[in-house]
């Protein structure tokens, strides 16, 4: 938890660094008037908050009264609580208690880090005793069947490929006949990223999912939407196209180690708010962990 912490900080530290020195100049001058809460904006906004989470901020920011020998400290501890507040809503918590087999789809663009995410969460699962199984429903890359079946190996999850370039929601319905007859506890669901064309993509996710509810008519009980926080405000984007072609039920941020763009979780908040399950903190089984609105807007701050 503690290294979590300090990866997710590290992650964070361009963005902090940009809001910092954008505190620090509202320091200098000692008041809120409207020329440094712009000044503030701005570093929000290049801090990857966004245009609309960076003025609703700001707004409750300006409206906040502080004693006029306010600490830099006290100015951070308050922008990072108005942060929280923001966030807050977006945490949610992952239970499978609800189904058996639970069934999870992954999707997201290309390198977005489903496969990966997908290992990290059945290593916890199975580390709790339960029984998981993948469905390496990408059936175009070799090498997407390959790496989850790696990752199946050290999670201890059994993997359902399929022949190459078979039908991925045919994989989808025999595999989940798999998972039912063996008992699995949850199974995850690893599809294809292709976004070049919007309409075989949403194509392909409608298929699978009446497919799979051919079998389990509750199917998929949830539908996880990985993005590359390195990606900026295009990661909002992502959430507002695959909200026009999948169900989307909840969110994973990953890469939040490498990030100069920690900021579009608040942009998230603000204009397509979406829960938020699992933050990625880096490539290791333990680099996963739940999203705290706390932790992720104290990080974003530097504290
Ligand atoms: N630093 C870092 N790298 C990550 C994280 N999550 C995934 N990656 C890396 O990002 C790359 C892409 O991850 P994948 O899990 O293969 O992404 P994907 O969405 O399955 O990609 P496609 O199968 O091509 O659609 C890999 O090299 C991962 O190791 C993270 O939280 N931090
Ligand atoms: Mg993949």
């Amino acid at each position: 938890m503690a290294n979590f912490l300090k990866k997710l900080g590290f992650g964070l530290k361009k963005s902090s660094e940009k809001i910092n020195q954008g505190l620090a100049d509202v320091f200098t001058k000692r008041k809120l008037d409207e020329e440094t809460l712009t000044a503030l904006e701005d570093a929000l906004i290049e801090a990857d908050l966004g245009v609309h989470a960076g003025a609703r901020l700001i707004e409750a920011f300006g409206n906040k009264r502080f004693e006029k020998d306010v600490s830099p400290q006290t100015l951070k501890e308050a922008l990072a609580l108005e942060i929280e507040k923001l966030l807050e809503p977006l945490e949610a918590t992952f239970s499978t208690e609800k189904a058996r087999p639970y069934v999870v789809l992954a999707v997201g663009v290309n390198g977005a880090g489903k496969t990966t995410t997908i290992g990290k969460l059945a290593t916890k699962l199975i580390r709790e005793g339960k029984q998981v199984s993948f469905i390496a429903a990408d059936t175009f890359r070799a090498a997407a069947v390959e790496q989850l079946v790696v990752w199946g190996k050290r999670a201890g999850a059994r993997v359902f490929t399929g022949a190459p370039n078979a039908d991925s929601a045919g994989l989808c319905f025999d595999g989940l006949k798999a998972a039912l007859q063996a008992g699995d506890d949850v199974v995850f669901i690893d599809t294809a990223g292709r976004l070049q064309n919007k309409n075989g993509l949403m194509d392909e996710l409608q298929k699978i999912v009446r497919v799979i509810q051919k079998v389990l008519p509750e199917a998929p009980h949830l539908t996880l939407l990985t993005l590359d926080a390195t990606t900026g405000q295009n990661a909002v984007s992502q959430v507002q196209i695959f909200k026009e072609i999948a169900h989307v039920d909840g969110l994973v941020i990953t890469k939040l180690d490498g990030s100069a763009k920690g900021g579009i979780l608040a942009e998230i908040a603000t204009t397509c708010p979406t829960p938020v399950y699992f933050v990625g903190v880096g490539e290791q089984i333990d680099d996963l962990d739940v999203f705290c609105a706390k932790d992720y807007a104290r990080s974003l701050l530097g504290l």
